[in-house]
Order: C-alpha cells, then structure tokens, then sequence
C-alpha cells in the first residue's frame, strides 16, 4: 500500500517537471562570473503585447539554483528622434528556489536592452544582455 503511494508521488513528481521543462524554450544566457541568468518562455520569444516569461538563476560553478532575492528586470529600446522606450517587469518569486516568474508588456518589435538586477543572500549584481521583440 505505501510502496504504491511513494510510486504515485514519484511518478506525479516526475510527469510535473518534465511537463514544465517541456513547455520552456530559452530566450537568452547571460553568464556572469559567479551566477547564470536565464531567461525562458513557453514561445522562446517576445512578441509585441503581454508575456509570460520565467528568469532562472543559478551557480556559474556547479548549476545549483541560487536564491537571489529581490529581482527587477527593465528593458529599453533607443528609437531615432524620440525617448528612449521603457518597460519593465513585475516578479515573483516561482516554488522552486532562484526561479521567478514575470510579465512584461512591449507596444512594438524591436530589439530591447535588458538589465536584470538581483539583491539577495547570494550577493548583490546586475547584468545586461538584449532580447529582440518580433
Ligand atoms: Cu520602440
């Protein structure tokens, strides 16, 4: 009876990541020199309007995830003869630990300049990397 409840749980388990695995493609890799930064979604692209994207830190030594506290990502786009456009995400923190996930709204295409910036027990930095809209 409990041998069938531990092989439920594991398959449960299993089906569960694998399915969350399965609908991620990465948009974009920024190594640093101690923390990966990776940006993922279920299209593994932005798209002009609303998305839905994950960002996934983890050890540039061995690929533990890290908790890297309070995270802000912002985006802007320099466009000729006008300000520079800005927008930028609200987080959460995901279930599993130095995942988190975000939406952030674009009004066109158009390659955008991302700084994402952590504040956490892990230590405290930034790092930029540009994501096209399309
Ligand atoms: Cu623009």
């Amino acid at each position: 009876m409990s041998r069938l409840i531990v092989m439920a749980t594991l398959f449960a388990f299993v089906l569960g990541t694998g399915v969350a695995v399965a609908d991620e493609k990465v948009l974009a890799t920024q190594k640093g020199k101690d923390v990966v930064v990776t940006l993922k979604s279920e299209a593994g692209q932005w798209k002009p309007g609303k998305n839905d994207f994950v960002i996934e830190f983890t050890s540039a030594k061995d690929k533990a995830p890290v908790d890297a506290g309070k995270v802000t990502l912002n985006t802007s786009m320099t466009m000729s003869g006008m300000p520079p456009m800005i927008a930028g995400a609200t987080l959460a923190p995901d279930k599993t630990p130095g995942r988190y996930k975000g939406t952030i709204e674009f009004p066109d295409t158009g390659t955008r300049q991302v700084t994402v910036a952590w504040d956490g027990a892990a230590g405290k930095g930034s790092t930029k990397f540009s994501v096209p809209v399309r």
